[in-house]
This record gives C-alpha cells, sequence and structure tokens, in this order.
C-alpha cells in the first residue's frame, strides 16, 4: 500500500486519525502537554515555524540565538515546555517553535505524531518545518550544509517504510522543492561556507547501516564500503543521516512544508571517525543554525542580520 503527500492549500495541518474527533481528551505524553490541561490554542495558535533537532541543547541554543535574532528580550531564560516528560525540549521564541527530536526514526517519529498533534490542536496555519541536524557527507568538504531536495532509504529509494499491524505501509519522502530553493538562495546571500542540494540517505544505524569500518560488530570490507557509498554518490547522495526519510513522510502527509538542512561532519568517502575538535564541530552546527535565523528573518520581512 503507498500513501502520497496530503497538502490541500488550506494552511491548516492534516491530522488523518477519524478516532482523535470522539476522544475526550488528547494526551501528548511525550511532550507533558493535553488538550484539557493546556490552552494549546493560546500557547501555540501563533506559532509559524517549527524547527527540530536532534539535540536538547543544541535546540536550546537554537531558540536563544533565535530570540536574539528577532530582538525578543535577549539574555532571558527560555522555560523548556516539555521539561515535565524528560523525553524531549520544548523552546518558543516569538513564532518559532524549537523541538529536539533525539536519535533515529522511531525517536523522531514518536515526537512528530505528538508535535503534528498539537498544531492541529492549537489550529496553527501556514507552518513551516525544518529540521536541522549533522550528517556524515560523501565527496564533499566537511562543514558544508546540505539542502535535501529528495531523502531515499538505504537502497537509494525516496520512500519511507512503516509497518503497520504486520502490514508494510509505504510513504512518499517527497519534500517542498520551493523551500529547499528558497533556503539555498538564502544561503548565497549569508553563507560563508559551501552550502548545496542535494539527495540526503537516511539509515537505521550509524554504524554498520551508514557502511562504517569502526563498529562493534562489521562483516564487509573496504572495498565493499568504498562501493556502496560511491553508488550513493552516483545516485546522486550527498550526506547520510538517521531521520530525513520518517520525517518527509509524516510531514508532507499532514500537509507541512518540510526542509531538511544538515551539516556534514565528515566526507564519509575519506573515513568513519569524526575527529573534528568539539570546537570545530560547535561551530559546524550553527551553520545550518545560522541559515535557518536568515530564512526566518526574511520570511518576517526583517532584512539582513547585523
Ligand atoms: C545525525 O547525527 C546523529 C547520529 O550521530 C543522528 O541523529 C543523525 O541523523
Ligand atoms: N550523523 C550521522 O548520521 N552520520 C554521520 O556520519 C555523522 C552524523
Amino acid at each position: 500500500m503507498t500513501e502520497t503527500t496530503g497538502y490541500s492549500g488550506s494552511g491548516f495541518v492534516h491530522v488523518k486519525n477519524p478516532h482523535l474527533d470522539s476522544m475526550e481528551e488528547d494526551i501528548l505524553y511525550h511532550l507533558d502537554l493535553g488538550t484539557k490541561t493546556h490552552n494549546l490554542p493560546a500557547m501555540f495558535g501563533d506559532i509559524k515555524f517549527v524547527v527540530v533537532g536532534g539535540s536538547p541543547n543544541r535546540m536550546r541554543a537554537f531558540a536563544q540565538f533565535m530570540q536574539r535574532e528577532l530582538g525578543l528580550g535577549a539574555g532571558e531564560e527560555l522555560p523548556d515546555i516539555s521539561a515535565g516528560s524528560d523525553r524531549y525540549a520544548m523552546y518558543r521564541a516569538g513564532p518559532v517553535l524549537s523541538i529536539s527530536h533525539g536519535m533515529g526514526i522511531p525517536s523522531i517519529s514518536i515526537m512528530l505524531h505528538e508535535l503534528i498533534k498539537l498544531l492541529h490542536h492549537a489550529k496553527c496555519r501556514d507552518v513551516t518545518i525544518i529540521r536541522i541536524g549533522t550528517s556524515g557527507g560523501l565527496g564533499i568538504e566537511a562543514g558544508s550544509v546540505v539542502i535535501t531536495d529528495r531523502a531515499v532509504d538505504s537502497s537509494f529509494r525516496p520512500r519511507f517504510e512503516q509497518v503497520v499491524l504486520g502490514d508494510v505501509v509505504v510513504r512518499s519522502t517527497e519534500l517542498d522543492k520551493e523551500l529547499a530553493e528558497e533556503l539555498l538562495a538564502c544561503s548565497r546571500e549569508i553563507a560563508d561556507f559551501p552550502t548545496l542540494i542535494g539527495h540526503t540517505m537516511c539509515t537505521y544505524d550509524f554504524y554498520e547501516g551508514q557502511g562504517r569500518l569502526d563498529g562493534a560488530l562489521c562483516s564487509f570490507s573496504r572495498e565493499k564500503k568504498l562501493e556502496y557509498l560511491s553508488r550513493a554518490y552516483d545516485t546522486g547522495v550527498r550526506n547520510i543521516e538517521m531521520e530525513s526519510t520518517a520525517f518527509a513522510a509524516l510531514c508532507g502527509l499532514c500537509g507541512l512544508k518540510a526542509a531538511v538542512v544538515c551539516v556534514a561532519l565528515l566526507d564519509r568517502l575519506e573515513g568513519d571517525q569524526i575527529q573534528a575538535s568539539h570546537e570545530v564541530l560547535w561551530e559546524y552546527q550553527q551553520r545550518p543554525q545560522r541559515l535557518i535565523a536568515a530564512f526566518i528573518r526574511k520570511r518576517l520581512g526583517l532584512g539582513p542580520a547585523h
């Protein structure tokens, strides 16, 4: 069974679940929010940008950065809205919601189910959602930022397979092309780092699943690894990470305009271990944040940052 995207033009987020209407309350357990305990339209109804990324600290830093970029009470401590759950962290800065999703498809999936219901219950409109993250580059310089035009699985197919009641449901991983181009144009204005558009391969594992030779298990040769990664490169893959297919599928089906922007921490054609210093890695991780801040400022008509 194949499901396709759900963008309808109304601007609302679509939840595609008839059971939700008959529930007296919807508890968003992992976000520590609920439709009875919280006034979700009042708390979140004006959110226009949702930015998600793996690490809770990085997403707090991003929210603080956005607070400064939008001129909103710089320096004030931002509360973690989901602190009570101890699973994900959520911060808001004006119309921007910044949320962590952990590592891998199961973790981002749980967060996205609840986030999409949150945006629905809050009656948010015209929301743009962006995943910012880290990745392994393929044939590109470390520190380059890749804007994904197509999320593919480890067989280079633009699809996400979800097992539902024991059956495999295939979902499209299409992302918003205009948004990717808009982000690339933004990067041309601000970036002092290489930025490109390319396919992103999403895997279920960091080690064997990404063809690494340095995990606790490895049953293939260096030649086989390079043959696989070269094949990926030849199909247009420029970076590898662990969430993009599920992110693209869920956001697409629920009518959210979505993009994936990841910095490459290394070139996987050259090695497996991440050897850059903490300082260098920290600066790399700021690159997607700076690009998204510039994009949001532009969308809000604020002009370039000073
Ligand atoms: C990128 O980095 C993490 C693994 O180190 C994973 O969440 C991903 O997609
Ligand atoms: N994240 C990944 O998933 N892979 C890498 O190589 C680096 C970061």
